[in-house]
């Protein structure tokens, strides 16, 4: 026995009858847990996954399970690569805040499964929420989201479609943000989207910090883990409480009071008031958990919420037609629990396959743990029986998550361990490392770890979603007028001091092979790629003027800035399309 193993046993301590059922030497019953990992040159995965990129503010798109990295999606942050943050059109979205922290990715829903519609992501750095065309892998809209801080979880509504998005704010804050407020009147908040709309529905404010979200599979709740409802400021008065909450928000509530008018305004959004004592009725549940919990993730059947403990050993089961009795006060918020297994040190969220297990990340063991929901049900509190595997990982596990298992349609095939250290386990790359997202086959009884991948800093959670799903919406092309501006004959328009270029780009040439200017005047250079052929892009660099975007086939582009510095400029594509590409220029004349 290695250290490490050895003092993993000595942690588990009284569990090693437990584990004795988890030795290596045990033979593989039910599936045979070898699945294909191998994708060999020209095949295709059978997965798209779905990763937040953390505080790089993008997110990543990742074949499954090469784990190959497809694309590398512009959200929250600027992308020189693509122009993102530098055309008028991503200005437009970003209005100049080029910061974000995407932590939880969700994709839309249909009837409890992927529709392959949409992505949504929170931005925690600014407050934002994104959502992203799957058609396109492109982010089409960004809401600013007033009155909160700490945009955290984000979950969508999974039935009968998505209509409303959930996003929880982490810290609580004055509302309006006051900064004379006693910390006593800061709030945690619940805010309502319209997913299509993009706009806000309502906030719901209360005493609580509101952490990881989700939705039921029934279009009736939301919820919340909440590690702060003490209303604490500093991390020991956060501990303060031996239990924190569950929290679930009943939607039928929320539209009464909507209804009724029983909101005040703030800022330009409905607040609703769901404090303890003033609260709407019925509309918030509390259930107590150990201390400080982490994560909340529904069972793909709709039935369980599993919250981990985090600085409790144990995940927290709620059944969630308990929950239907609580809100009519038939019984109390505590008698929704029907289980809470021992599952190890630092739980933070739970993942699941089709046959009734779970996975929960144990960020201090640096192990995935999988146990039986039914047999945790049928077990004493706190014990370890419903435990079936144990896996180590390497390093330090946050997020996991398995194929399909935010829905339904959870197939139990791979799993995702997003760990934030890799220690050693690639070449060292200096005092900042990368982190290790392992691939894990959970096909078989036994988890099988088959694959590191390193991660630039910081993915924090992902999806996995059957290709079939995503692949026949994705397109090849733009719809060429979706761009109100879109370029079919190139040409000058001048508008007084404001000079408006239209250009197509045409392997290998633009639509203008010279444009003048006069030094101080406004530039717009409005630019469509009108090549017919898929997977051709054209570049538009500005040299020396600090312009360079690419425009993808059949989308229209604009930059507008003050042509301030006379002299020839060269224009020039900066993606190479083909054997003429290095011709591929024009000059920009700007006239002292
Ligand atoms: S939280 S590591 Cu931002 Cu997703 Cu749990
Ligand atoms: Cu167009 Cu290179
Ligand atoms: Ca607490």
């Amino acid at each position: 026995m290695n250290r490490r193993d050895f003092f993993k046993f000595v942690g588990i301590g009284g569990a090693i009858a437990g584990v004795g059922a988890l030795m290596p030497s045990q033979t593989v019953a039910g599936r045979k847990g070898d699945l294909r990992y191998e994708v060999k040159p020209g095949e295709l995965d059978d997965y798209y996954g779905f990763w937040s990129g953390g505080h790089s503010g993008e997110v990543r798109v990742l074949g499954v399970p090469s784990m190959r990295i497809l694309k590398r999606i512009p959200v929250f942050n600027m992308d020189v690569a693509t122009g993102w943050g530098i055309t008028n059109e991503s200005k437009k979205l970003l209005r100049g805040k080029f910061v974000g922290d995407t932590h939880h990715v969700h994709g839309s829903y249909r009837n409890g499964t992927y529709d392959g519609k949409y992505l949504f992501v929170n931005d925690k750095a600014n407050n934002r929420v994104a959502r992203i065309r799957l058609d396109y892998m492109e982010t089409d809209a960004i809401l600013d989201i007033p009155n909160i801080q700490g945009a955290h979880g984000l979950f969508p509504q999974r039935y009968p479609k998505t209509e409303w998005l959930v996003l929880n704010a982490e810290f609580q804050i004055p509302v309006p943000n006051d900064p004379k407020k006693p910390k006593e009147k800061y709030y945690g908040v619940h805010t309502i989207i319209d997913a299509e709309r993009m706009e806000i529905v309502c906030q719901i404010i209360l005493e609580e910090n509101l952490d990881l979200a989700a939705t039921d599979y029934k279009g009736k709740y939301s919820m919340a883990n909440s590690y702060n409802p003490e209303q604490g400021v500093t991390i020991s008065e956060m501990l303060a409480w031996d239990h924190d909450y569950l929290i679930i928000f009943n939607w039928e509530k929320i539209r009464e009071a909507l209804r009724k008018g029983a909101y005040t305004m703030v800022n330009g959004v409905k607040v609703i008031d769901g404090t303890r004592k003033t609260g709407y009725p019925g509309l918030v549940l509390r259930i107590p958990v150990p201390k400080n919990p982490h994560g909340v993730n529904i069972t793909p059947d709709g039935r369980y919420a599993i919250s981990s403990g985090k600085v409790d050993p144990t995940c927290t089961v709620v059944d969630l037609e308990l929950v239907d009795k609580a809100f009519e006060g038939k019984i109390k918020p505590e008698e929704c629990i029907v289980a809470q297994p021992y599952v190890g040190l630092g739980p933070l969220h739970t993942t699941f396959d089709d046959r009734g297990n779970a996975y929960t990340s144990c960020f201090i063991d640096s192990t995935v743990v999988k146990w039986n929901v039914k047999k945790a049900i049928d077990s004493p509190k706190r014990s370890k029986d419903a435990i079936v595997d144990i896996i180590d990982i390497h390093y330090q596990i946050g997020h996991i998550m398995a194929s399909m298992a935010e829905t339904k349609e959870a197939d139990g095939k791979w799993l995702i361990a997003l760990n934030k250290v890799s220690k050693d386990r690639f070449l060292n790359v200096g005092p900042l490392k990368v982190e290790n997202d392992q691939l894990i086959d959970i096909s078989g009884k036994k988890m099988k770890l088959v694959k590191d991948e390193p991660a630039w800093l910081e993915p924090h959670d992902c999806i996995v979603v059957r290709r079939d799903i995503v692949e026949k919406n994705v397109k090849h092309r733009h719809d060429m007028f979706e761009h109100p501006q879109a370029v079919t004959e190139s040409g000058i328009v001048r508008k007084g001091r404001h000079v408006i270029v239209k250009m197509t780009a045409n392997a290998p040439v633009y639509g203008l092979q010279d444009i003048r200017v006069k030094k101080g005047d406004k530039v717009t250079f409005i630019v469509t790629n009108n090549d017919e052929i898929q997977d051709l892009a054209h570049g538009f660099c500005i040299s020396n003027y600090n312009i360079n975007f690419v425009v993808a086939p059949f989308q229209t582009k604009s930059v507008t800035f003050t042509a301030d510095k006379p002299g020839v400029f060269w224009i020039y594509c900066t993606n190479f399309c083909h054997a003429l590409h290095l011709e591929m220029r024009s000059r920009f004349i700007v006239e002292a």
